[in-house]
């Protein structure tokens, strides 16, 4: 466990089942994270869906903790607040309708790839529904591996300049 608290970012999704219910006590879950301080939450936007699977449209925001959890004991404990929200892994299609879906998005300014635990996440600076939350609550961070603020790298899938698809990393 660090000694100093490090700034996190999680991203928040919900289109199955009661998604305001769902994302409400989910804040309310990482507001009682142990080791850990709520810092902002972003507005929560009703969100069309992105990627190839046919599904209804999200409830996404974004929340800004404190923690001395490290990166892989936060990623459990965000899993265990999905499992809580009726989340079962395994059973649904990928980047298919989820009650719950947390994503540690940045953990300070780690970056890191291991088996099951990739940050920034990595797909973060593609996806809207990502960057618009991070932006309103933090949109000086610079990403690290990607060396864009992230007020930046909202503007950029907003503005129509970046080509569908490309990656940065
Ligand atoms: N994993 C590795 N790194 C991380 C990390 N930093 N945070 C591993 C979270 N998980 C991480 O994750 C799959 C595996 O990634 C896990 O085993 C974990 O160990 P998942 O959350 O079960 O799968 P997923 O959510 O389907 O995949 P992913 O890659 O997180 O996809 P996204 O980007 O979350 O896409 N459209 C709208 N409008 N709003 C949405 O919220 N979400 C998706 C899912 C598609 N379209 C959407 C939305
Ligand atoms: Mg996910």
């Amino acid at each position: 466990m660090p000694n100093d608290p490090v700034h996190a970012v999680i991203a928040l999704g919900s289109n199955l089942g009661d998604r305001e219910g769902h994302v409400r006590s989910a804040v309310a879950c990482l507001a009682d994270l142990p080791c850990s301080t709520l810092i902002a939450v972003s507005t929560i936007r009703e969100t069309q869906p992105e990627g190839e699977c046919l599904q209804g449209p999200y409830l996404n925001g974004a929340v800004l903790i404190d923690t001395r959890l490290s990166p892989r004991c936060l990623l459990e404990a965000l899993f265990e607040i999905e499992r809580k929200h009726g989340r079962v892994r395994g059973k649904e299609q990928r980047w298919g309708p989820r009650t719950l879906d947390l994503d540690l998005i940045l953990y300070g300014d780690m970056t890191c790839s291991e088996p099951g635990l990739v940050v920034p996440h990595p797909r973060m600076h593609l996806r809207r529904f990502v960057l618009e939350p991070l932006a309103e609550i933090a949109p000086g961070w610079l990403v690290p591996g990607i060396g864009m603020t992230a007020g930046e790298l909202f503007m950029r899938v907003t503005d129509g300049s970046r080509p569908r698809d490309e990656g940065l990393v």
